[in-house]
């Protein structure tokens, strides 16, 4: 086979493009750079001679709808669109355009499931010939869900050798029939795949993709760290595969293993160096699992790109293995142009964090890497979960306690979700936990599943009110010994996904008068107050949190407060 279309689907869910009305206000779609696809297209053109195409739907969709916007504003009229036929129109372009001989789609998450179910029966509807193939985490986890769509096969684990001797053979249906790499409706199982040779996959195939193209977008959707620096231009690169951690909620082990295996520093140096030099490059995402596995390599790492130019901003998403840090590595991090740091610390309750979750951190080891962070100046992000099956209520206010005692900037607080291929998901399906069991629904902010402490709406409430109380009426920027300038990036970041957040408006309104632009404050008050007069919806929560002066400062009375 000589044409391929490699397609990595939007990172969200059909359901919440199909169903959200105010979805693209509120939209949470992330513009990626399709790594693991980089690395498929780049293994297969290093080794034969294809043509690879990538559809980063990611890209293509936001693009879309950023232009549907545009559209909108100047015309005044609402936005409507169907997505199916928006996906079958970029489809059919990319049949014509490319010829495919085979597609090859993405499926990471969960809800994954109801991209392929679309895109590949679009795809048989336009061509029985082209085969439809597809792999990523959540395949590997649910293969026999995958192949019930219109796709042919289905690979578990990493896709780099499957999917070059599938290519590569002169009669794929024969070969799919056959290969121990495959699964397939008639032959559902296979063995998992594991590819270990990074270095031969260093550097990516950059070319099939247009990064350049992605910069604007890119920018949208970090809005929180979308600052400081202009432009930013970001590039993500994975160092290493695999982690040797066993956290129970998490299922990338199933794909990528628990041996580390890693990139050659200098290998990865001399791509950051390409990747600086020919796209101009000034913030590198680096997306592993464990950055800091070994402490040596990372602070190898880190140094050698800031000797490659001291202008490259390092972004570490994953986070790090707290119970691996210390403060040779935070100075490190500072030295070398790392600005915010996001921390899982998941739970402050021993029993929950360490024999639910089964992190070996001790919580006094989180609370000693924040106070470095801050030592050090670096934005402290800090993630938990709530809602583990055994977790009581008590034990939640534990974690939420936690917020407010430490200096955390901003905190992230999520909802358990049991994800396929995860421990946690087998503890509830043995205990008969689950009630939503709609992958389509795995993303959606809300609890999924039902024990004998919590039903899944008080998760949700716990989480909305948690989330209220930490990050805006007891924000530590503004009222705990931070910074108020600091303060306003995680409200900016929620008013990019949410511009009529009417909390973030306010608290924003507060951190301006803090910092005595009282120009700016009276500019958000109003904005609070418009909000407040448009809809009752928050009128519970002003009340609770006493913001009373809201409509007298929106009005523009008084508005200057005693600091
Ligand atoms: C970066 C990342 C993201 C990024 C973007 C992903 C990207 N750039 O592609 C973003 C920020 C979007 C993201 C978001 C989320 N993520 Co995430 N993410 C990752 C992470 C850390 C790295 C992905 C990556 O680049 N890996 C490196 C490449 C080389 O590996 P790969 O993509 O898996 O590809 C290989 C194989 O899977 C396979 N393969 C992949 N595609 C295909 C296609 C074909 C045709 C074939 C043959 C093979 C194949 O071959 C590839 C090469 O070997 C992974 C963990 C991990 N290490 O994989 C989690 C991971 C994918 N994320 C996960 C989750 C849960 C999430 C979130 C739901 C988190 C949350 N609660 O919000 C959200 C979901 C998105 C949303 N809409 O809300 C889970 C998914 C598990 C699941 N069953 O759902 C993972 C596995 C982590 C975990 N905790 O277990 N994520
Ligand atoms: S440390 Fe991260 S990647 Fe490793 S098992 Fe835990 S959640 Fe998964």
């Amino acid at each position: 086979m000589k044409n391929c279309i490699l397609i990595y689907p939007p990172n969200s869910s059909v359901y919440a493009i199909k169903h959200q009305s105010d979805y693209l206000y509120y939209s949470e779609e992330y513009v990626v750079v399709p790594t693991g696809l980089l690395c498929l297209a780049t293994y297969c053109k290093n080794n034969g001679d294809f043509n690879i195409n990538i559809l980063n739907l990611s890209y293509e969709y936001v693009t879309y709808l950023e232009e549907l916007k545009d559209e909108s504003r100047k015309t005044g009229n609402d936005i409507s669109f169907d997505y199916e036929e928006y996906l079958r129109d970029v489809l059919t372009k990319y049949c014509i355009e490319y010829k495919p001989d085979l597609i090859g789609i993405s499926g990471l998450f969960d809800h994954s499931l109801g991209h392929i179910r679309l895109i590949s029966s679009i795809v048989r509807q336009l061509s029985k010939d082209i085969v439809v193939v597809a792999g990523g985490n959540a395949v590997t986890n649910m293969p026999r869900e995958f192949l019930e769509t219109d796709t042919d096969a289905v690979t578990l684990g990493h896709g780099e050798e499957p999917l070059f001797e599938l290519m590569n053979s002169s009669d794929p249906n024969k070969y799919l029939s056959s290969s121990l790499k495959w699964a397939t409706k008639s032959k559902p199982d296979s063995q998992h795949n594991l590819y270990t040779k990074l270095n031969d996959i260093s550097p990516l195939r950059w070319d099939l993709i247009d990064l350049n193209a992605y910069q604007k977008l890119l920018g949208i959707s970090k809005g929180l760290y979308n600052r400081g620096k202009s432009p930013r231009r970001i590039a993500s690169l994975v160092s290493s595969r695999g982690c040797p951690f066993k956290c129970s909620f998490c299922a990338m082990h199933t794909v990528h293993g628990r041996t580390v295996h890693s990139v050659d520093v200098s290998r990865f140096l001399e791509e950051v160096k390409f990747l600086h030099n020919e796209y101009d490059i000034n913030v590198l995402s680096i997306e592993d699992d464990t950055f800091n596995f070994n402490k040596k390599r990372a602070i190898e790492i880190l140094e050698g790109i800031h000797k490659i130019s001291n202008k490259i901003e390092v972004e570490i998403p994953s986070g790090f293995a707290l119970q691996l840090m210390d403060e040779e590595l935070i100075a490190t991090l500072k030295n070398c142009g790392v600005k915010w740091q996001q921390i899982a610390i998941e739970s402050a309750n021993k029993e929950i964090l360490n024999k639910v979750i089964h992190k070996p951190l001790k919580i006094e080891k989180a609370i000693e890497v924040i106070d470095l962070l801050q030592k050090y100046d670096i934005y402290v992000r800090a993630f938990f979960i709530l809602g583990f099956p055994s977790e009581t209520k008590e034990q939640m206010k534990e974690t939420i306690q936690f917020m407010l005692d430490n200096r955390i900037n901003w905190n992230g607080i999520g909802m358990l979700k049991p994800i396929s291929g995860s421990e946690i998901r087998e503890v509830c399906e043995d205990g008969n936990y689950i009630i939503t069991n709609d992958s389509e629904m795995s993303t959606e902010r809300l609890g999924s599943i039902k024990t004998e402490h919590f039903t899944p709406e008080e998760v949700d409430e716990i989480v909305y009110n948690a989330n209220i109380k930490v990050n805006f009426v007891n924000n530590y920027d503004l009222f705990r010994g931070g910074k108020p300038e600091k303060a306003i990036i995680g409200f900016d970041n929620v008013l990019t996904r949410a511009p009529e957040h009417l909390f973030a408006l306010y608290y924003k309104a507060v951190a301006y008068e803090r910092m005595n632009d009282n120009e700016k404050a009276l500019e958000y008050f109003k904005k609070a107050n418009s909000v407040m007069q448009a809809t009752n919806k928050w009128d519970k929560l002003v009340e609770e949190h006493g913001l009373n002066d809201l409509i007298e400062k929106g009005n523009g009375l008084n508005h200057k407060v005693d600091v």
